[in-house]
């Protein structure tokens, strides 16, 4: 079973449960965690994203709308999109040439994977050129020309010199020349030992101080990436990573996170011998492709549009203490709008099971609205006057229990509370928290109330 397979297996059998408690998230942990292991994921990396989603879990409460089930789930993406090294902007690039030297041990597939980066950048629109500075294997000038073939992307060697560092700098200087965009310089990797090769980097990269260093690593070298990436750090800054022979190794867990391990992003991974292919890679994606869903990164996005976004404006409101109880109640309405998630997960290839109802929730936002709505101004602006007697006469006024508006006083006072321990964080805020509502109050107040 692959590890897609495996981690499918576990999310699913997670989703199908009846209930998803303490027992069920540690059922999925262990599940994870085989999956994950038998990957050659490092172990480290795995207790510690098992660690991660357990007081992650304990800590937060789903926002209202949101199952304990479908938050678990996006807590346990989010952390296998970390343990993948995050999300990474798209490849941008910058100077007029870039350059780009490529480095890597014998073999992990330098010279094919400057071929497809330089291939796959002229596709998007750059100018790209090649330097072979390679002066140990021989053909390596022949082998980059026949890779780039009638591409139009010209490629500078030299048959007869065996000074690598001279080549590329003579190399550089004549593509400038062709006011090329990016320029992409290939480097040997058959020393006779890693010393004298990392004696060459060190040299070529000092005389030429490129833009960027990749570094190319064959992915099916398992956690041995780690030590590579390590070893080549040292001698230069690497910017980022390209993985190549990814459609070998069902063990690719192992580099993965070897290299995301290492604070050096994957960019891009080699996905076979041929020139298209390349890829960007991007975790998020990566991850639903492992996992065969496709919508994803999609649904995780609308699990996190509830986190309610609050404008600039109420964000300012809430930290200056501003934030009136009409506020409040319009940013429920806000979340209430949001509509139930179930749709979206029934669009998954996984069993269904119910979500939590948001009309329950939108029954409590029009009780609380019909209490704000029955208050005077003043009231409304400082709501610390209301004593019993007016609380008997909103709720009277409002339709609803006394309970009601005691308990939405309550609400007010705590989320304010909470809003000046918080720091400004984007303009965003958990909705949870917003609502100053704990899962187990609403369902009690709500069902019961
Ligand atoms: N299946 C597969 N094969 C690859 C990939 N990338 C490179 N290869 C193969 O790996 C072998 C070595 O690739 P090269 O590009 O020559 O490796 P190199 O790092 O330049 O090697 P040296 O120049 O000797 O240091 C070749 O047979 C490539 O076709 C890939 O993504 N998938
Ligand atoms: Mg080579």
């Amino acid at each position: 079973m692959d590890v897609g397979e495996a981690l499918r297996k576990a999310i699913s059998r997670f989703m199908g449960q009846a209930s998803h408690d303490k027992e069920a998230l540690e059922e999925l942990i262990r599940d994870i965690q085989r999956a994950l292991l038998s990957a050659d994921v490092n172990v480290e990396l795995v207790m510690e994203l098992s660690e991660n989603i357990r007081r992650k879990a304990a800590e937060s409460r789903p926002p209202p709308g949101v199952s304990r089930r479908d938050h678990i789930f996006k807590i346990l993406y989010e952390e296998l999109v970390r343990l993948l090294g995050g999300v990474q902007p798209p490849y941008k690039p910058r100077g007029k040439p870039h350059v780009l030297v490529t480095v890597g041990i014998q073999g992990s597939g330098k010279t094919t994977s400057v071929a497809k980066l330089s291939y796959y950048l002229v596709k998007h629109g750059y100018k790209v050129g090649v330097v072979c500075a390679d002066t140990y294997r021989p053909a390596a000038l022949i082998q980059l020309q026949q890779l780039l073939q009638d591409k139009g992307i010209p490629v500078y060697g030299e048959e007869d010199s065996s000074d690598s560092t001279s080549i590329a700098r003579r190399g550089i200087e004549n593509l400038k020349s062709k006011g090329l965009d990016i320029i992409i310089v290939d480097t040997a990797g058959r020393h006779k030992d890693q010393d004298s090769l990392m004696r060459e980097m060190e040299e070529i990269l000092k005389t030429l101080s490129p833009d960027e260093v990749v570094l190319v690593l064959d992915a099916t070298i398992g956690q041995r990436a780690r030590s590579q990436a390590e070893a080549f750090n040292r001698v230069a800054k690497i910017g980022w990573v390209m993985l190549t022979k990814m459609d070998t190794s069902a063990r690719a867990g192992g580099a993965l996170s070897a290299v995301a391990a290492t604070g050096a992003p994957i960019r891009f991974i080699g996905t076979g011998e041929h020139l298209e292919d390349i890829e960007t890679f991007s975790a998020d994606r990566y991850l639903a492709r492992l996992l065969g869903m496709p919508d994803l990164a999609g649904l995780v996005e609308r699990v996190k549009l509830a986190e309610v976004r609050i404008s600039e404006d109420a964000a300012e409101k809430m930290m200056s203490g501003r934030f009136t109880l009409p506020d409040m109640i319009n940013q429920l309405k806000e979340v209430a709008k949001m509509g139930p998630l179930d749709r979206l997960f029934s669009m998954l290839p996984l069993p269904k099971v119910k979500s939590i109802d948001v009309e329950e929730l939108e029954e409590q936002v029009k009780r609380w609205e019909a209490v704000v709505n029955s208050m005077t101004p003043e009231e409304r602006r400082d709501p610390t006057i209301i004593d019993s007697s007016r609380a008997r006469r909103i709720a009277r006024g409002a339709g609803v229990a006394e309970r009601d508006v005691k308990q939405l006083i309550k609400r007010y006072n705590e989320t304010r509370r909470l809003m000046k321990t918080l720091k400004r964080s984007a303009g965003r805020m958990p909705r949870d928290l917003l609502l100053g509502l704990g899962r187990k109050e609403f369902e009690r107040d709500t069902l019961k109330g």
